[in-house]
């Protein structure tokens, strides 16, 4: 497990960081990637790991179900009001790059009824490689990719795993039964993204989510100061 830290360190806070009453919105943080990686895991794990500490949120998208949204419910990692489902029908990415209207609708009306709030996460439905999602919904994006769904992903690239400002490589834990080589996938995610950093981490193993909780926690530093 290794934790790179860009030397450049987040952008600055934008533009439209405040809400109309003047007040500092909060940080939106994407989660991408193909389905079954683990997305959900991540988001469920994040909310136990900061929820004492922070005010915060979640927004889920499915293609035709409240699945993800409903799991998190059942697993109680949030007050059930801070939690929303977003219906995105047929394309996962559409709803997160193209038409984001449903999502900004979601996110904002979070803060209005439970809000202040630190963060909200907004993870996206199970996509391919190519989803990323649009700037003007999110303020970083995280992309999980998982070491099952083969060890040459990181080298195949896409605009997830090459722009994304966190890379989550997920279920080390199954790389010796999947025979995925980490050190490849390590070598391959750092040719790619150069200093951008990446993440190991197996939610079935001791220290579970706490780099990617360490790297929220460091951009919401950046964003509150
Ligand atoms: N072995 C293992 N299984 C995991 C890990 N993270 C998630 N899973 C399992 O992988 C499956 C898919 O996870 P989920 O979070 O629903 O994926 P999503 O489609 O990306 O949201 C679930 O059965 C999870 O329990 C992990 O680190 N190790
Ligand atoms: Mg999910």
């Amino acid at each position: 497990m290794h934790l790179d830290h860009t030397p450049h360190g987040p952008a600055a806070v934008g533009a439209d960081a405040r809400r109309p009453d003047g007040s500092r919105r909060a940080l939106r943080i994407g989660l991408g990637g193909p389905v079954g990686s683990g997305k959900t895991a991540t988001v469920a794990a994040l909310c136990r790991a900061l929820r004492d500490r922070l005010s915060l949120a979640v927004v889920t998208n499915d293609i035709y179900t409240r699945e993800d949204a409903e799991f998190l419910l059942r697993e109680a990692v949030l007050p059930p009001e801070r939690i929303t489902a977003v219906e995105t029908g047929a394309c996962p990415h559409t709803a997160i790059r193209d038409d984001i209207s449903a999502n900004l609708e979601a996110v904002e009306d979070l803060e209005d009824e439970v809000g202040p709030l630190d963060l909200i996460l907004v993870e996206s439905g199970g996509d391919n490689l190519t989803a990323t999602f649009s700037k003007g919904l999110v303020d970083a994006q995280i992309f999980v990719i998982d070491v099952a769904g083969g060890d040459d992903i990181p080298r195949k690239g896409g605009p997830g795993v090459t722009t994304a400002d966190l890379l989550v490589v997920n279920k080390t834990d199954l790389a010796p039964h999947v025979g995925s080589d980490l050190a490849r996938m390590a070598a391959d995610a750092k040719a790619q993204r150069g200093e951008l950093p990446v993440v190991f981490q197996s939610l079935r193993g001791e220290s579970g989510v706490a780099d990617v909780a360490a790297w929220v926690r460091a951009r919401l530093a950046v964003w509150s100061a």
